[in-house]
């Protein structure tokens, strides 16, 4: 291993977690992270980061020395300005994050979201009808691109018109958070068009009077948050909301065309599919990365680390750390993947992550019930983002259960 170089005592590693080679095959390098030490030092873009559990979960328990506020990705707010505005929520520290956060958790909460679980079911089923009639579809064209834009931006209360910019526009938001790349150079192509669009679609005006954006800008008329903070608070959901579920819902289509015999564990067992969401976030964590800043000088596993240094945490590798998973690499829907931070940990722990989970439930249930097997129908196309893990392409063929 190419571990003999060190810097303040950790390990080097001569490697570009955002390179084509990396993200099309992340796991030999999450390995190596791993092995290398509980800190390693990334010359190329001068971070810190972590791949082990405990380590990853330690920095995010400790949001007072690694803060948000300098930027969830690798830019540095306190050096850099931001592409955009840092989101109010994801981007800030208590006692802001605090305040925004306690108007979005109430809306996104599972008490909350039982009244869209009907409406989401029957679009799934819709969906799944069409997809059987078929028999060979794209899982992600047909299924795990199509659901999500079925019913967040309903949910929402946006207008119809012009939601082809919500996918764009998540890409250039996750993509941002990596290094002025050419997978960011290519995302930002429309930048202006789509985020004139988005910025339009979170003005109260813009929104149906029923939506999370409605209720976000009732908290506003509550005193809670101002005007101005509600439209950045219904940014937020139209940033992190669509991706991340078409992206998990993949790899949920992805794991089980791999693994048939899971596949049929769940048939035998729906109890079974709720705890095999959690399994495919932590065994194919659609957020991969994301970053912290240090706010003093502290220590990690005895490795000083200066004030004002950006730390790669890397969630996709904590969850497959053979120190806290037993056969990490082993897709086991019987697990208890509970405790994965494939959604986060800590006090930035993914607050829509209920939608997330009910939107796979609600694809899956329908699937569970009349698919008996799903097979893979050629080669699955790896759509690369600086952040985000999935497919652009995944040929299925599903086979009716009778
Ligand atoms: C990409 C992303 C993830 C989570 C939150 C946000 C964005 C935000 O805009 O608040």
């Amino acid at each position: 291993m190419q571990t003999e170089a060190h810097y303040q005592g950790a390990p080097i590693l001569d490697v570009d977690p955002f390179s084509t080679e990396f993200l099309t095959d992340p796991y030999p390098f999450h390995e190596q992270l791993r092995e290398a030490g509980p800190v390693v030092w990334i010359p190329k873009y001068k971070v810190w980061a972590m791949a082990r559990y405990e380590e990853v979960r330690h920095v995010l328990d400790d949001w007072e020395t690694f803060c948000s506020s300098a930027g969830g990705g690798l830019s540095n707010f306190n050096q850099e300005k931001p592409w955009r505005p840092p989101s109010i929520i994801l981007e800030a520290d208590p006692p802001m994050h605090n305040r925004t956060r306690g108007v979005l958790a109430p809306l996104l909460n599972r008490a909350a979201l039982n009244k869209l679980r009907e409406g989401f079911d029957e679009k799934a089923k819709l969906l799944v009808d069409s997809a059987l009639a078929r028999q060979e579809v794209d899982g992600v064209k047909d299924i795990a691109e199509v659901f999500p834009l079925q019913v967040f931006p309903d949910a929402v209360g946006l207008q119809k018109e012009g939601r082809e910019n919500l996918l764009p526009y998540a890409n250039m938001a996750f993509n941002a958070f990596g290094p002025r790349n050419e997978l960011f150079e290519e995302a930002f192509k429309e930048a202006e068009k789509v985020t004139d669009w988005i910025m339009n679609q979170c003005r109260r005006e813009a929104l149906s009077e029923d939506g999370f954006g409605a209720q976000i800008y009732a908290a506003a008329d509550a005193g809670e948050i101002s005007e101005q903070e509600a439209g950045m608070l219904v940014r937020s959901l139209l940033t992190a909301g669509l991706d991340t579920t078409m992206y998990g819902i993949t790899s949920a289509l992805y794991s089980f065309a791999s693994f048939p015999e899971q596949w049929s564990l769940i048939r035998e067992n729906p109890a079974l599919l709720r705890p095999a969401f959690e399994e495919v976030v932590r065994f194919q964590s659609p957020v991969q990365t994301f970053f912290r800043t240090t706010t003093c000088k502290t220590q990690v596993a005895g490795v000083p680390i200066d004030a004002d240094q950006k730390v790669l945490l890397f969630l996709g590798a904590a969850n497959r750390d053979p120190r806290r998973w037993e056969a990490p690499d082993t897709f086991d829907v019987r697990r208890r993947a509970v405790g994965h931070v494939g959604f986060g940990h800590g006090i930035h722990v993914c607050v829509g992550q209920m939608v997330a989970r009910l939107e796979a439930e609600s694809v899956l249930t329908e699937l569970v019930k009349r698919v008996e097997r799903i097979e893979l129908n050629g080669e699955p196309v790896r759509r690369l983002n600086n952040t985000l893990r999935g497919l652009s392409s995944l040929p299925l063929k599903l086979y009716a259960a009778d």
